[in-house]
């Protein structure tokens, strides 16, 4: 599989194209096994690539060549040269257009690999990005060639009665044999990775959505038939992206038909491709008996994610892959926004800072750190990461920050206005930024070239004569791979000062005539002082705001101090940081005293009178509530530790959700019973924060261990007409004793065996637990028929869910669960090397813990490294991994 010395490339190698593509017009002859590709490619010069003659070398991969023309004239095997990467085609015209003509054939049914053409339950679909097209045909695939495609589709007329591509529909017919045709044309210029074609039995929804300026727009959600019940959120959810994009950007779409099609066996989330989205399954069907309110909420921000792809993204490129956050970082911001203004923006902060916490400052943290714009790769598809995601959309949020979000508008029309129709990069972007708003952001640039998480630490000291305060800012970031030194970062510090009473001080830097309830400070230096003037009296300094940059803060406070910013400070996100913060210290406190053997402490009573205030207190946003009285999860807690002891943390952290139920039972009881009335159907925020305020309750309620909470919750399991409260009364039971545990599983098993997304919940709940079982039970599951390594979402929702959500049991100090992984690392890597080589993540972590897990981890990264067979995907996170 894999060359004895995987190739790197390099951002500083790039160079321009020596050829261009203008058209392309691709004939498809489908078939399950042996697909006909015909392809005309009309080709020049480019103009802006060195003078002289150059070999036209055409990528392709796992292709049979039949024959090549140039002209229309055959080429003999003398003319080019065939490798397994490439077809090499040493002359052509220098001086005109001129057309190469391949023809190959393919076989979708063999890949396994979801990428290029291949079959998902019969139907035909194709994965392209990132360098996908080249298992389709000879091409230059590279972003920085956009073409105009047309593209003819024939198959069986039973078997594939849809037959959809990119664009529009320009014709159609019907040939012998049983078999049909349709022609698709996209006017607009695109890179190889948004081409798509998609055929097979399969219904759709419609619905049309009229712009701004009056055009009707079709939309249409296409599934297998069974499924066709579970699209009307989906649709709802794009008209609502449609009309979010032109209201808060004045973007419109450009084609006249929106196509979404959804399968079920997909690499990753969903995929942009220009008027013909492919979806994983998982983000587009949903039914109130089968997806939770988390599913309906990730649907509408997936769907809102790719299609705000077709302006970033879409009609503006990325020049080259490194650039790939100039459309991921952006487009990531853009759908947080989007589901910001839908849903509660506290809420939606707190979720995304979470994850950029336990996924991204990780990454930066460990052997696989890398710039939002990295410097080399082996294998692309290993840089679709949450450092180019979400640290990218944090530096994208950043920039809005600095400039307000007039200046930022401005800054992103002139990015329109300058580069449509263009491929560019992540610079063209800072700097239409800087144009638009005349500003110097070359300091800023930093964010994009340097790997790791700055960190701050803060003094703020008080003078009561000259009723000032004085902010000592001091920023940091560590060594990353090939990068030893850090400059300082340029970024955003939003400051509140809150009096003793819990009201505002107006916040007014010396020198400066205005005052405000908050400020926007800029951090440019290594060590930076700011002075804060007109303060009668010593303010709590709430600082980071918002979370305004992606960074670690360090600033002493007393336990005193977080419980008055948890119940005192308006900015929602640092209320909630401030309650998280309370309880972190408290329950690490309590690792280190398990750690040491010292009897345990009583729990703070700060906490508890705190939890008790928010429970009892109102305020209208739930799900911020249910956030509010969630301890910090294992992870962030592991996130804070020099060695992480997975279970000191796990045994803390359970004995103060155990306190908490106690002492607040009748809070947690009378909480549940408000809330707990069935509303099936409603998906609006109040009653998606009423179910969750209502199953926080029940989490703490049943760590009483008592009869009439199991009765409650079992009753909650089989009363249920909402996933959302079947799936979390499910949760309780399959963590905790619960006498009718495996009945519960079986019977949810029978109910919904129909139903694959519920059957990856059943796997995943199992994968999950945190009962001393789990690990027998996970391969066990192994086992059951319903189990498929060649299915993407089943493989998470077993071997991901258990290697990275259940920590307490992957990380057993015996090494069985890096075995477990392991082994099932070096069997998928054959089936498909893309998504083993993303399981492999939690391996690249062994840094992070004791010496024994330590050589634990390090062994099954060696001898997945030492197998034959293994695919430069795995082979690059392996070895980095390792050095
Ligand atoms: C929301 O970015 C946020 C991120 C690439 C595939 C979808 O549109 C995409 C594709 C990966 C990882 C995350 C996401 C996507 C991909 C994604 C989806 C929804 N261009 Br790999
Ligand atoms: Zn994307």
């Amino acid at each position: 599989m894999r060359d004895a010395n995987p190739k790197t490339t390099y951002l500083k190698d790039y160079r321009p194209p020596d050829y261009l593509i203008d058209a392309v017009d691709l004939h498809f002859s489908l078939d399950e096994e042996e697909t006909h590709v015909q392809a005309w490619l009309t080709l020049r010069k480019n103009p802006d690539a060195p003078k002289g003659p150059a070999p036209l070398e055409l990528a392709g991969e796992e292709l049979l060549l039949e024959s090549v023309r140039l002209d229309g004239r055959v080429l003999t095997p003398a003319e080019y040269q065939l490798s397994a990467e490439a077809l090499v085609v040493s002359s052509v015209p220098a001086d005109r257009a001129f057309i190469v003509e391949t023809e190959t054939r393919i076989n979708p049914k063999a890949n396994t690999a979801l990428e290029g053409l291949y079959l998902s339950n019969g139907m035909l679909c194709t994965q392209c990005e990132a360098e996908g097209f080249r298992k389709i045909t000879y091409f230059l695939d590279r972003p920085d060639v956009m073409a105009r495609y047309t593209t003819t589709l024939s198959a069986d007329k039973t078997r594939f009665p849809v037959l959809l591509a990119n664009g529009n529909k320009v014709g159609e017919g019907v040939l012998d044999g049983n078999r049909h045709w349709v022609k698709w044309s996209d006017p607009y210029k695109k890179p190889s990775y948004l081409f798509a074609l998609v055929a097979g039995r399969l219904e759709c929804l419609a619905d049309t959505f009229t712009t701004a300026s009056g055009r009707t727009i079709d939309l249409r959600i296409y599934v297998e038939p069974h499924d066709l019940d579970k699209c009307d959120h989906a649709m709802q959810s794009l008209k609502n992206a449609m009309a979010w994009d032109e209201a808060v950007y004045g973007r419109q779409y450009d084609l006249d038909l929106y196509m979404i099609v959804a399968v079920g066996h997909f690499n990753m989330g969903a995929m942009e491709n220009k008027g013909l989205n492919i979806f994983n399954t998982k983000y587009v069907l949903a039914r109130p008996d089968t997806a939770t309110d988390t599913d309906y909420q990730q649907i509408e921000g997936v769907i809102g994610h790719e299609y705000f792809h077709n302006w970033t993204g879409n009609r503006i490129t990325c020049r080259d892959w490194f650039q790939l956050s100039l459309k991921e970082g952006l487009t990531v911001f853009r759908d947080q926004a989007f589901t910001a203004d839908r849903t509660s923006r506290a809420v939606k902060r707190i979720t995304d800072v979470n994850m950029l916490r336990t996924r991204q400052f990780p990454e930066d943290a460990g052997p696989l750190a890398h710039p939002v714009r990295p410097d080399s790769y082996i294998e692309i598809n290993n840089f679709y990461t949450a450092t180019v995601y979400e640290k990218g959309a944090e530096v994208v949020r950043m920039i809005h920050t600095l400039l307000g979000p007039a200046g930022f508008r401005k800054g992103i029309d002139l990015y329109f206005d300058r580069h449509d129709g263009q491929a560019v990069t992540t610079d063209d972007f800072v700097k239409a930024m800087e144009d638009a708003n005349q500003v110097d952001l070359t300091q800023f640039r930093r964010w994009y070239s340097q790997a790791g998480t700055p960190e701050l630490q803060v003094e703020a000291a008080y003078d009561p004569a000259a009723r000032s305060l004085t902010l000592t800012v001091q920023q940091t970031c560590s060594p990353t791979p090939g990068q030893a030194e850090k400059k300082p970062y340029h970024m955003p510090l939003t400051l509140g000062l809150i009096a003793s009473d819990g009201s505002a001080l107006p916040v007014r830097l010396q020198g400066e005539a205005d005052a405000a309830s908050q400020k926007v400070l800029q951090l440019t230096e290594g060590k930076q002082q700011f002075r804060l003037v007109d303060l009668p009296e010593k303010p709590v300094v709430s600082i980071l705001r918002d979370f305004s940059a992606p960074v670690k803060l360090n600033l002493q406070r007393s336990l005193e101090e977080l419980a008055f910013l948890l119940s005192h400070d308006s900015d929602s996100f640092n209320r909630w940081e401030a309650g998280q913060q309370l309880a972190s210290r408290i329950i690490l406190r309590r690792v280190e005293r398990i750690q040491s053997g010292a009897a345990p402490e009583p729990v703070d009573e700060r906490l508890i009178g705190g939890f008790r205030a928010v429970v009892e207190q109102g305020g209208k946003d739930l799900s911020y509530r249910a956030l509010l009285l969630t301890l910090p999860s294992e992870s962030y807690l592991g996130e804070l530790m020099a060695v992480i002891d997975v279970d000191a943390i796990h045994q803390a952290r359970q004995q103060v959700r155990k306190t908490l139920a106690e002492m607040l039972r009748e809070a947690w009881e009378s909480l549940y019973q408000r809330y707990h009335h069935s509303e099936p159907g409603r998906f609006d925020a109040a009653a998606i924060g009423r179910r969750a305020l209502k199953n926080v309750a029940l989490g703490y309620l049943i760590e009483l261990a008592q009869p009439v909470i199991d009765a409650l919750c079992e009753r909650q399991f089989r009363e249920a007409r909402m996933m959302t409260d079947q799936l979390a009364a499910l949760s309780v039971m399959v963590n905790s004793r619960h006498p009718a545990k495996a009945e519960a599983l079986s019977s949810f098993y029978r109910q919904w065996q129909a139903q694959p997304l519920v059957i990856d919940k059943w796997f995943a709940l199992q994968a999950t637990s945190r009962m001393p079982d789990t690990r027998a039970v996970v391969e066990r599951l192994l086992d059951h028929p319903a189990f498929d390594l060649r299915n993407p979402n089943r493989v998470r929702a077993l071997v991901g869910a258990f290697s990275q959500a259940n920590a307490l049991h992957f990380h057993a100090a015996d090494g069985a669960g890096y075995r477990f992984l392991g082994d099932r690392i070096i069997v998928l890597d054959r089936i498909n090397p893309q998504l083993a080589a993303r399981l492999l993540s939690p391996l690249s972590h062994w840094h992070c813990y004791d010496e024994n897990r330590r050589r634990l981890m390090k062994q099954q990264l060696e001898r997945i490294i030492g197998t034959e067979t293994i695919s430069k995907d795995v082979y690059e996170v392996a070895t980095k991994s390792l050095a």
